[in-house]
């Protein structure tokens, strides 16, 4: 069963993956303190050069986005030069390398860039900041259409700095509660103009965020990821379903290298979904998708057996196991993730 996970897999004319087994993105929290990526993190990286694609830890693309200790950039001239170690280092294992691009809105923190923190409304979320306990989450300033703008214009600066900087392309982070997905749900996005109110209102800075994105890297180089299902940081919201229809109708004209779902476990189900995200999307978008959420090489096999979806991503395991890949291939036990590992780089 888990066989089919081996076969190559064409994204697009470009980019042909080795096997069907991405690395998900996973926050480590280790670059150092300008955010700059380390020598230590294009070791950890290379020793998981045997993944189909890696898709790095997401990586903020100005300051203000930044809503966790340590988390690699992708806006200065010394964040790039970190970045060419690690690419470079699993291009000569034979890997590839997608960055994850990212501002967090209102789960930033003032506290790692002197604020403010920036949403699509002036609504906050309750807690704390994960590592930084003391560290209460405060009122986003609400954003203007200017500052959208100029978002936009850094978004796409950042995608051009991650092909600078040696990756394969770039996944927009467009899940999880972060910025992106704070205009996509009612929850954060409370405006009453041309980016708030009805489906394509909502839709609007998404959208042009990927069109400014494909304009600059091209098409066969982008990707996105999406969390139509509210978990975390995030009120669930019935009417949330029609933005989401519409977002993925829209997406489906932009021949995205692949869309990948956001969830921790994709056995969850949504009233307002009719089920599990990954059924959802693959329900309403005909292209490459990516599942992830608590699967093991058998059950994500099984579930691209089922047509469910088309690869597979894998996190926690791959913290736990930087042999993922050759372990599953030669049927060799698997250590079991856990929280501690975080601690450091292995
Ligand atoms: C994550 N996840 C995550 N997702 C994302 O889009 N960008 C990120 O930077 C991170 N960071 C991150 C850090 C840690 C420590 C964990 C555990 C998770 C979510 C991750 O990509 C994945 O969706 C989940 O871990 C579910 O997959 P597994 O772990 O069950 O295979
Ligand atoms: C600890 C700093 C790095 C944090 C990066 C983000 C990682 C993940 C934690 C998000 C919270 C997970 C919520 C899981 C919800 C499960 C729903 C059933």
């Amino acid at each position: 069963m888990t066989a089919d996970l081996f076969q190559p897999y064409a994204l697009n004319a470009s980019i042909t993956l080795n096997n069907k087994i991405l690395m998900a993105p996973l926050t480590r929290c280790q670059a150092d303190d300008d955010l700059v990526p380390t020598q230590a993190m294009a070791d950890y990286y290379a020793r998981r050069a045997d993944a189909g694609l890696i898709i790095s830890e997401a990586v903020i693309i100005r300051p203000d986005g930044q809503g966790y200790p340590n988390t690699p950039g992708l806006f200065t001239p010394e964040q790039i030069q970190g970045w060419q170690k690690v690419t470079s280092a699993v291009h000569a294992k034979g890997g590839k390398i997608f960055a994850q691009l990212w501002h967090t809105g209102r789960v930033a923190h003032s506290h790692f860039f002197g604020g403010p923190t920036v949403a699509p409304s002036a609504v906050k979320i309750e807690g704390t900041v994960p590592r930084q306990r003391e560290l209460a989450y405060e009122i986003p300033k609400a954003l203007t259409g200017e500052e959208i703008a100029q978002l936009v214009a850094d978004y796409s600066q950042a995608a051009a700095n991650a092909i600078d900087a040696g990756f394969d392309g770039v996944e927009i982070h467009g899940a999880n509660a972060y910025l992106i997905d704070q205009f996509l749900h009612h929850d954060s996005n409370r405006r009453d103009d041309e980016f708030g109110g009805t489906p394509e209102n909502m839709a609007r800075f998404p959208l042009a965020v990927v069109d400014a994105i494909i304009k600059r890297i091209g098409q066969d180089r982008t990707a996105l990821r999406v969390s139509p299902g509210a978990y975390v940081n995030m009120q669930g919201d019935s009417r949330d379903r029609a933005v989401f229809d519409y977002f993925l109708k829209q997406l489906e004209s932009r021949q995205l290298a692949y869309l990948h779902v956001g969830i921790f476990d994709d056995a969850l189900t949504f009233d307002y979904l009719d089920g599990r995200v990954s059924d959802y999307v693959r329900a309403h978008y005909s292209q490459t998708l990516v599942g992830v959420g608590s699967y093991s090489a058998e059950t994500g096999a099984q579930a691209i057996a089922d047509g469910r979806f088309d690869l597979l991503a894998i996190g926690r395991p791959f913290i736990a196991n930087p042999d993922y890949v050759v372990r599953v291939r030669d049927r060799q036990p698997l250590v079991s993730y856990s929280d501690e590992m975080l601690a450091e780089l292995v």
